[in-house]
């Protein structure tokens, strides 16, 4: 469990999701813009003390899945702005020493880019073989039982050409077919676009699911269906072995970590690759043997087990057995595909998440809104705005999506007051719940994050030290952050509605607390419920 012999921005910084249409809207059209972006940086590196941010598609694109459908790779979406507008937000960011990582939609495009339009002119296109073409099954039906994960068949015929088309999400989404060479030196090179602007890093969408079967063959029945996580019944009926995550992704992805390494800046980049996989072999076997394939393929042990304890505890240990030597773990708590903190735990216990994912040893995801305590808004049908949600009620993602509640001003400062209407509607709670209020509040989630985030800028030990968990139950979940002969602390965490003893072990001054009260003091005896202290 060394800590990495060549710490960088990524190893030791945080990272902060910005969902771009729903952060700040410059030009009052009711959905965020990078203009808006722009003219929030400050809150980013001064208010909150975050080291990067990531920006969610800002791609042109039609927005079938709002940006994860992607047009032009290389353009802006106008809805967004314009790639002056871009340069400048990576320009303001460097300035203010962010570093910024944008989405790569490498499994899927729009059915409106330029190359799909030409793949489904006819059989004999130059580009077919750019997407998954295949011909009816015997019976007419789909050439396999591949579902998509957003309901329904993988396939979708098109009448003129008799064939079926692959997309694993929207049929406004056409899977590309990763095994033309020349697919991937185009996605290859719209990578190199965005090195050559300045960016950073790449957070890599669903990554693993470029690589599928060279068959296409069934995918088998789940013997058990999976354990629900986040999953339609129709989904986990089946174990996803064909349809993505074929054994051909780890050349796949050394040659994308080649092409980002090998850039010619020689800066130092990061892909993150979104991969969920609770299997902590296969999941670490994405960091390649080498460490020559991503940086990092995001753990999402936590949208698993909750703040169960216990669970947590397997997770940590999992992790960090599992890990190749040399590689560095993350942590992830929300992003725009989840249900919020606050939502998922209740209001006390997410105080205790926040000192979970700021204390845990990894890199830490912080999504937009979790930090002031935002809470999913229960959109009404009619203005349900997630396909995936209008397609299968009950699995709607807006709700994690509604705009950033800036002030207690008109739109809650998300939009200029102007504005006749934002693209989801304000948490009604944003009088109470936002930046500005909070700012001013010491115990609120704001402050919280704050210190936490301050106390990790100023203690190393919190960015590279080695994790030891403690105790003999699970409850309290005890453990310390070691950075070997210069420093360590520990972690308390009461992940229960009970009071409990804090182990005796656990020795210091209180440095950062979900009770602000007890900072500065000793370690008390017990702690109330859903208490989390940092004590060294
Ligand atoms: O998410 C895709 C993804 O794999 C999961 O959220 C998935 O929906 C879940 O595991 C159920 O199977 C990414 C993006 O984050 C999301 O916003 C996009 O809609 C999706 O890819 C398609 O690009």
């Amino acid at each position: 469990m060394a800590p990495p012999s060549h710490p960088t921005w990524w190893h030791t910084g945080v990272i902060y999701q910005i969902y771009p249409r729903s952060w700040a809207d410059a030009d009052g059209d009711g959905v965020g813009d990078l203009q808006g972006i722009i003219s929030r940086l400050d809150y980013l590196s001064e208010t909150l003390g975050v080291d990067s941010l990531w920006l969610s598609p800002f791609y042109r694109s039609p927005q079938a899945d709002f940006g994860y459908d992607v047009a032009d790779h290389c353009e802006v979406d106008p809805m967004f702005g314009t790639m002056e507008d871009f340069d400048r937000l990576v320009a303001e960011a460097h300035r203010r020493g962010l570093r910024v990582i944008v989405d790569f939609v490498p499994n899927h495009t729009s059915d409106r880019h330029p190359w799909f339009f030409e793949s489904r002119t006819g059989r004999n296109s130059p580009r077919r073989d750019w997407y998954v073409w295949r011909d009816p099954a015997p019976d007419g039906g789909p050439p396999n039982n591949w579902v998509s994960h957003f309901g329904g068949s993988a396939w979708t015929f098109d009448e003129a050409s008799g064939q079926y088309y692959l997309h694993l999400f929207l049929a406004e989404q056409p899977d590309l077919n990763w095994r033309n060479p020349e697919v991937e030196r185009a996605m290859h090179d719209v990578l190199r676009f965005w090195m050559d602007r300045g960016v950073d890093g790449f957070r890599i969408d669903v990554a693993h699911a470029i690589a599928k079967d060279p068959l296409l063959r069934d995918n088998p029945p789940a013997p058990v269906p999976d354990d629900g996580y986040k999953i339609s019944a129709e989904f986990s009926s089946q174990r996803h072995v064909h349809d993505m995550a074929d054994p051909d992704i780890h050349p796949m992805f050394r040659k994308i970590r080649r092409v980002v390494d090998g850039h010619p800046d020689g800066r130092d980049r990061y892909t993150v690759g979104e991969i969920h996989e609770f299997d902590w072999e296969r999941w670490a076997s994405y960091y390649g043997e080498a460490l020559d394939e991503l940086h990092q393929p995001y753990n999402f042990a936590l949208l698993l087990t909750g703040l169960d304890p216990a669970k947590i505890r397997w997770a940590i240990e999992g992790v960090e057995t599992a890990m190749p030597p040399g590689a560095w773990p993350n942590w992830v708590l929300g992003n725009h595909d989840e249900p919020r903190i606050v939502t998922r735990f209740g209001w006390e216990a997410s105080k205790a998440a926040a000192v979970l994912l700021l204390t845990l040893r990894g890199t830490p995801t912080i999504y937009q809104g979790d930090e002031i305590g935002m809470e999913d808004l229960d959109i009404p049908p009619e203005r349900q705005q997630d396909p995936w949600g209008r397609r299968m009620p009950g699995f709607g993602r807006d709700g994690c999506r509604t705009p950033m509640q800036w002030s207690e001003g008109e739109h809650a400062g998300f939009s200029p007051p102007d504005t006749p209407s934002t693209w989801l509607p304000v948490h009604p709670d944003y009088p109470r719940r936002n930046v500005a209020s909070e700012l001013a509040d010491p115990d609120s989630h704001l402050s919280l994050y704050r210190r936490l985030l301050a106390l990790r800028r100023s203690r190393p030990v919190l960015q590279l030290g080695d994790i030891e968990l403690a105790g003999e139950e699970p409850n309290p979940l005890a453990y310390r952050r070691i950075l070997a002969g210069e420093d360590d602390l520990w972690v308390v965490l009461n992940l229960s509605d009970d009071a409990v003893a804090v182990p005796a072990a656990v020795a210091g001054r209180v440095l950062v607390g979900t009770d602000r009260g007890r900072e500065g003091g000793p370690v008390p005896d017990t702690l109330g419920p859903w208490e989390a202290l940092v004590v060294g």
